[in-house]
């Protein structure tokens, strides 16, 4: 016998998410043996785009998001430098990176303290900690109250974290700074002092007190480690140039496949999406984004998601920091909720050590923008990376305006649906075969869609 059990919205994410899941009751154990993820919300920014300026671009797309709006500036310029040809002078690269590093930031302390310990933590008796309905809380009184206490000091962090990008970017979210060819600004020694004092403070804070919070919640939920595995095959765009050459990178790129430990390199070619069970219609199977002609069409039989179903090579990969990280080779504990939770702690760690270094890097006077020369007809693509996994636009260009744009986004890998082979999406994967203690708060379902940090706003873009 199953039970359908339906979340629906589920809470602390970004954007509209539904799961269903079908839990076999046959023995006194519970397991979830299938799981279905639907986007319940239409954008339709790709379509927006058509016959506009390719320079309104980084603009629009920013506007996907108000959580990830810096990869997206910097996805859509490096789509346009790649179309024209662009020229990035040092200083453009180095404040790219500094600006794109502080959403990285933003978003991770976020993640960890507004949208994941309430999972695992039992804050005071109010609102957004209460009502409470979870029986698994395994911190003690005293660290649930340190817990509750960095919480609230998470939010200045938060606000650090923007105020550091808007010194150079002007403003944060949707700066405009970002721009092919470079960047706007040419920074002062002032700039550079007031964003190390932020700097600085941030380091602190990730350093002492997100880093060991995640490695407490490590230790009191180490069962956590064998939970939400999924296909476990991890895909990197890389991102975050080093040098010019762009062949020295922070991030690498790259894929790892469950059966095989060595990390491939990665063919542009072979990133597909399928419509099969998304409300869309368009060529059937796997299509490249730039032979999309995929377009709404609600409703439709078998469909169940506004979310597409991206594959690289036919498999469905799980992208974000846990999958940059290992790509790197920076992290191979495993792949689980808490591997998530703690690779993207070490992430921002090193992303603020990265910052410090790259502000110590910039020349001050000397120009960050070199004019790009437009083309009537072009085409160009980037594959980046967002603090929640890879990021790719794909921009063509004909008598001087958009004339196709496609947006593959993190979340869209994650939280894909099932594809014409009647593949999984990756958290759909991660949820299925995972025991339920009850069946009237599932907690370790939503523990698992949490792991991942879904942007509904962004997958459905
Ligand atoms: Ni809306 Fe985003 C990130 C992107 S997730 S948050 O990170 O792109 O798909
Ligand atoms: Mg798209």
């Amino acid at each position: 016998m199953s039970k359908i059990i339906t979340i629906d919205p589920v809470t602390r994410i970004e954007g509209h998410l539904k799961i269903k899941i079908e839990v076999d009751e046959t023995d006194d154990v519970s397991f979830v043996k299938k799981a279905y993820c639907s986007g319940t919300m239409f954008r339709g920014m790709e379509r927006l785009l058509n016959g506009r300026d390719p320079y309104d671009a980084p603009v629009i797309t920013s506007r996907i998001c108000g959580v990830c709006p810096v990869p997206h500036s910097i996805a859509s310029v490096l789509a346009l430098d790649s179309a024209f040809d662009a020229q990035i002078p040092e200083n453009g690269r180095i404040l790219r990176n500094i600006v794109l590093a502080c959403n990285f930031l933003w978003s991770h302390i976020l993640h960890f303290y507004t949208l994941t310990i309430q999972d695992y933590a039992a804050g005071p008796n109010m609102a957004p900690w209460r009502p409470i309905s979870n029986e698994d809380i395994r911190f003690n009184d005293s660290e649930n109250q340190v817990l509750c206490d960095h919480y609230v000091q998470a939010f200045g962090m938060i606000r650090k974290a923007n105020e550091l990008c808007a010194i150079f970017a002007g403003k944060s979210p949707h700066s405009s700074a970002i721009v092919s060819g470079g960047f706007t600004g040419v920074p002062t020694n002032s700039d550079i002092n007031d964003a190390m004092v932020l700097a600085n403070e941030l380091n602190d804070f990730i350093t002492n007190i997100y880093n060991s919070d995640a490695q407490l919640l490590g230790e009191k939920y180490s069962d956590y480690f064998e939970i939400g595995q999924g296909h476990g095959n991890l895909l990197s765009f890389g991102s975050y140039n080093l040098d010019n050459s762009g062949q020295d990178v922070l991030f690498s790129q790259g894929i790892a496949f469950r059966d095989n430990s060595s990390i491939e390199p990665l063919d542009a070619n072979k990133i597909t999406e399928d419509i099969a069970s998304s409300f869309y219609t368009g060529d059937s199977g796997p299509v490249h984004p730039f032979d999309s002609n995929a377009v709404n069409s609600y409703p439709k039989a078998d469909a169940y998601s506004w979310t597409k179903s991206p594959r690289y090579d036919g498999n469905a990969v799980e992208v974000g920091p846990l999958a940059r990280m290992w790509v790197s080779g920076k992290y191979n504990n495993g792949i689980s909720v808490l591997d998530r939770h703690l690779a993207r702690a070490m992430e921002a760690k090193l992303l603020i050590d990265s910052i410090s270094e790259w502000l110590g890097q910039i020349s001050v006077g000397k120009t960050s923008y070199i004019q790009p020369v437009s083309q009537e007809s072009a085409e160009g693509f980037s594959l980046t990376e967002a603090p929640r996994g890879s990021l790719g636009h794909w921009i063509k260009i004909q008598n001087g305006k958009i004339s196709n744009y496609q947006i593959v986004t993190p979340t869209c890998f994650n939280t894909s649906p099932r594809d014409s082979n009647g593949i999984a999406g990756p958290l759909e994967k991660a949820i299925e075969g995972t025991k339920i203690d009850s069946k009237d708060e599932p907690v370790e379902v939503l523990r698992i869609i949490h792991s991942y940090d879904p942007c509904q706003a962004c997958a459905v873009h």
